[in-house]
């Protein structure tokens, strides 16, 4: 006979925190939010952070590079979508690279004996205003100068005329010293009013331009989640059927961390996935692995498979109709309670921590930070970001409102073969565990992040927690009856303006 286990299968619905001791030295904006996303060895640091519990999930509507970018700024990752070609994903990893934080290659590059038109038509293929000039023209040629727009006049100046005769050259510029870190670059520009700071190897050679405006754009993100090279960080995806080419593509483009990208994640084909990763590329790597919804699918991927990070969540997606097609899942809260229980045990038992991460289902803030009190490390999400500017799909007006479309991995649109095996052979699926829908533009990732976040931290005060570890500790909740959930709600009042936040179009 089947096993059926005690009590009912929860959702973060059902639950309520209780305020705890408030200090008076508490502040929200003083509140940790940082997060382990690697596994923690005894006594060590983690070798993984995110500064923001939140990370978007691996969707083709949601998590472009774009999407991915924006989430970096505020301190979260993406998970760049693997139901994709190869290429084509590697090269969304590489564009959050490249994208500018603090030191960047120089795209834009001529040499002296080039003309004034020549150098014009470069500004405006580019968009770049100031273009060094080196020895062969490259971004990593010897520096013989700098010419920006504001060195010659356009409609007054004789275009045929040389850059050397109108750039400021070597002898006058000012230039940093390759290993300088960006404060320092920084107060070289400030020192000498200057926008833009090229800086050099021993040999003067160029090898990256600092500039003015991306400091201060970094300034106004002090959360950013960058690499050690100051480049925003970004996940990306994976599935068991093609790593052994994917892996080696997405670390070549500068993949921070990987995760397996499946709705059952308790298999062998996910082990051998980890075995093969960790075996060609070694212990440094951050694989997460999931999804599983109970404490025997955490023990199976951290003992014999190894992973990283255990992603938790079967069935709760907004766009998720697994538990309706197949009879499988587990309720959100439940799921998430188990396998948290059996972490925490794990941990007592050997030392090390693994970092748990709570995936879909989760329909308004109030239940993000439910989440992270019953133990998550960290929640991703799709609806929440496919509602956002930066998703990579298009604006739609429908009855004079803004949505954007939304759906799901295991769609035919998302034609996500290699997650639906079964189905591989004949290229068609038998049928979808997941739909196509709509969903409200609510605005950009920055604004719906600031007023989650902001939530996040003064609850965290609510509870007397100055980190999330603490928070984990500290927290205590209670289930609620049916009744307390209307009493927590203004049913009994008329309301003229409605909130508008995330909480949208849920469905979940
Ligand atoms: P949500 O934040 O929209 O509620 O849920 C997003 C999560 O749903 C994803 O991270 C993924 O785990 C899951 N998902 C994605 N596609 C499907 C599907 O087609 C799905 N069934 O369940």
């Amino acid at each position: 006979m089947a096993t059926i286990l005690d009590g009912v299968s929860r959702t973060f619905a059902e639950y309520l925190l209780i305020p705890r001791l408030t200090r008076k030295d508490q502040r929200a904006d003083l509140v940790d939010l940082s997060s382990p996303m690697a596994a923690v060895e005894p006594n060590q640091l983690p070798r993984f952070k995110i500064n923001t519990p939140i990370v978007s999930a691996a969707m083709q509507s949601v998590s472009g590079s774009d999407l991915a970018i924006s989430l970096a700024r505020q301190g979260g990752l993406a998970f760049i979508f693997c139901s994709q070609s190869i290429e084509s994903q590697a090269d969304m990893v590489h564009q959050v690279k490249a994208h500018k934080a603090g030191f960047v290659s120089s795209d834009t590059n001529t040499t002296p004996d080039k003309t004034l038109h020549q150098v014009i038509d470069l500004m405006k293929k580019t968009g770049h205003s100031t273009v060094p000039v080196t020895a062969d023209g490259t971004g990593t040629g010897k520096l013989i100068g700098l010419i920006t727009d504001q060195d010659f006049w356009e409609f007054e100046d004789d275009l045929s005329d040389t850059v050397a005769e109108y750039m400021t050259p070597i002898s006058d510029v000012i230039f940093g010293e390759d290993g300088l870190t960006l404060r320092e670059a920084n107060r070289l520009l400030h020192k000498h009013k200057k926008n833009c700071l090229p800086i050099l190897d021993n040999e003067g050679h160029l090898t990256s331009l600092v500039f003015k405006k991306d400091y201060e754009d970094h300034r106004r993100h002090p959360h950013e989640l960058l690499d050690d090279s100051k480049r925003l960080c970004v996940g990306a995806a994976i599935n068991t059927h093609d790593y052994r080419e994917r892996v080696p593509a997405l670390l070549a483009a500068g993949a921070d961390a990987l995760c397996f990208d499946s709705s059952d994640g308790f298999t062998e084909f996910q082990k051998e996935g980890i075995h093969w990763i960790r075996k060609a590329f070694g212990p440094e790597v951050v694989v997460g692995g999931g999804n599983v919804v109970s404490a025997e699918g955490f023990d199976y991927l951290v003992n014999e498979g190894g992973v990283d990070f255990i992603k938790v969540g079967m069935g709760g997606g907004s766009i998720c109709i697994t538990r309706e097609q197949k009879g499988v899942g587990r309720g959100q809260a439940s799921a998430l309670l188990d396998v948290v229980k059996r972490r925490d045990e794990y941990f007592k038992e050997t030392g090390r921590y693994i970092p748990i991460c709570s995936d879909g289902g989760l329909s308004n803030d109030t239940q993000i930070v439910v989440a992270l009190a019953m133990g998550a490390d960290f929640v991703m999400m799709g609806r929440y970001f496919a509602m956002t500017e930066e998703s990579p799909t298009p604006k739609t007006s429908i009855n004079g409102q803004m949505y954007k479309p939304y759906w799901g991995e295991g769609t035919n649109r998302a034609q996500n073969w290699q997650r639906y095996g079964d189905a591989a052979e004949d290229n068609e699926m038998v049928f979808e565990e997941g739909v196509d829908a709509y969903v409200p533009l609510v605005g950009t990732v920055g604004e719906v992040l600031r007023t989650t976040l902001y939530k996040l931290r003064s609850t965290m005060v609510n509870v007397g927690a100055d980190s999330l570890s603490e928070f984990k500790e500290q927290a205590v909740l209670t289930l609620v009856s049916e009744q307390s959930v209307v009493e927590a709600g203004t049913s009994t009042v008329f309301q003229f303006s409605a909130n508008r936040d995330f909480e949208g179009s849920g469905n979940s």
